[in-house]
């Protein structure tokens, strides 16, 4: 599915559509390092064994070569790389078929569609790219860590605004108190159309600390989403969205296929001389490609 897109990856994707929508997918994001893998390693103990099947997927988007980062997930997760009930996906290229956002979408279709129960996507939160990532999900839990303080502040607005939890991780250091604090008034600021409060929980994700505290959150979120109000309210949007994302994905595709390279090094030495402005151009390649 990451390597092609021909027909056949299609018509896969077509028969497993209908098994999807079982699953639950938990968005993990935060800064580097904040120990979100370590959560996810937490969460995915908790899950497995009062559950259903895990799934894992890790991404990170801002290396090309994420050996590094996925050897170290795998020594941090060890003892689920070798667990049946838990499957371990690390993501890092964004392919040449479409996004990475797509690419992710579909590895938890396949996922779900499998049987896996409760999906998570570790992503870290610094851009766009992640933001689209963790949409995906159903909820999103943001991980901050103490003494980011003028972090939080400046803190991507988006990210923020995706938190349904936020977790203070490394509650076993100082400033814990004040990052609560700033946190809170932060979050005051803000209130959510479906009136849930996002709440704070802070852990410890080394020891295990505040994971249970942790999960009830998440399930209490979860109560929220399946009611069939909510869902409708949320779903169809999102399912709006991702259908556009697919057919702008496709539409670009198709057309940058029908346009010869050499046209286009041609055109861009006309915008460079200024001899064509790109709307222009734009203009004739449609108008070529009608014909
Ligand atoms: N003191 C302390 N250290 C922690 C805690 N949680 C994680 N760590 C450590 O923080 C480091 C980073 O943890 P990871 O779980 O890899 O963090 P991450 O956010 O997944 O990192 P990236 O994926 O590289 O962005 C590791 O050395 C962890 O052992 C905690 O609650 N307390
Ligand atoms: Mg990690």
């Amino acid at each position: 599915m990451e390597n092609s897109r021909d027909g056949q990856v299609t018509e896969l994707l077509r028969k497993l559509f209908p098994r999807t929508g079982q699953a639950f997918v938990i968005g993990v994001t935060g800064s580097p390092g904040s120990g979100k893998s370590t959560l996810v390693d937490q969460l995915a103990h908790h899950y497995k064994d009062s559950e259903t099947k895990v799934g894992i997927v890790l991404v990170d988007p801002t290396s090309p070569f994420s050996g590094g980062a996925i050897l170290g997930d795998r020594i941090r997760m060890q003892s689920l790389f070798t667990d049946p009930r838990v499957f371990i996906r690390s993501m890092a290229t964004r392919g040449k078929m479409g996004g990475l956002s797509t690419a992710v979408d579909e590895a938890l279709m396949v996922l779900d569609a499998a049987g896996y129960g409760t999906l998570i996507v570790e992503t870290v939160g610094v851009g766009q790219d992640e933001v689209d990532i963790v949409k995906t999900a159903h909820m999103t839990l943001v991980v901050l860590v103490p003494g980011m303080g003028d972090d939080i502040q400046t803190m991507k607005a988006g990210i923020m605004e995706i938190g349904d939890i936020f977790v203070i991780n490394k509650a076993d250091r100082d400033g814990i108190n004040r990052t609560e604090r700033e946190l809170e008034a932060l979050l005051s600021l803000s209130s959510r159309e479906d009136g849930w409060e996002p709440p704070i929980v802070k852990t410890v994700a080394t020891q295990g600390e505040g994971i249970l505290e942790l999960v009830e959150g998440i399930e209490k979120y979860r109560d929220l989403l399946s009611e069939p109000q909510s869902k409708k309210r949320r779903e169809v949007p999102w399912f709006r969205e991702r259908l556009v994302e697919k057919l702008r994905d496709h539409l670009t595709r198709d057309l940058l296929e029908r346009i010869p390279e050499e046209e286009l090094d041609r055109y861009a030495e006309k915008m460079m001389t200024r001899e064509l402005d790109p709307y222009t151009i734009m203009d004739r390649l449609l108008k070529n490609l009608d014909r």
